[in-house]
């Protein structure tokens, strides 16, 4: 019962202060995988415009973690094998009446400084910051690898 409480009173909180039309971001399908808290983790969503100009992803935060970056994952090939790397990103921009797909591969959200692992079937919430649209609060699933 506490826990619910405290999700319902941080989805309050982060509804403050928008405006009270229908936000034209819609975060659907947010993901993680299970991670001890020693490690890091990543998130993953799709992510929907309804607007008519694009918007940008700017940052994300969560109650579970102490940072939460902006990642690209890039495969690269280096002496005829193929390597994968990431490298963060300022922003991620979501097109005019289109989406775009957080996934293994691609963009990702970097948790560091997790504070408790990560447990598959588990879930945490997130914010991710749009330039136009404000804050808008997901839930995250954890699935198990
Ligand atoms: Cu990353």
């Amino acid at each position: 019962v506490k826990r619910r409480l405290a999700l319902a009173v941080f989805v309050a909180c982060a509804g403050i202060g928008r405006a009270s039309a229908a936000p034209s971001i819609s975060v659907t399908d947010a993901w993680s995988r299970p991670a001890a808290s020693t490690g890091t983790a990543v998130m993953y969503a799709t992510i929907k415009n309804a607007a008519a100009v694009p918007d940008r992803l700017t940052a994300a935060t969560t109650p579970s973690a102490r940072n939460v970056e902006l990642h690209q994952s890039m495969s690269s090939m280096m002496n005829g094998d193929p390597v994968a790397s990431m490298h963060p990103v300022d922003a991620i921009v979501v097109p005019a009446h289109g989406s775009v797909t957080l996934a293994p591969g691609g963009y990702h959200l970097m948790l560091t400084g997790l504070k408790g692992d990560l447990t598959a079937n588990g879930a945490f919430l997130a914010r991710l910051h749009f330039a136009n649209a404000g804050w808008i609060v997901t839930i995250v699933h954890v699935r198990a690898i």
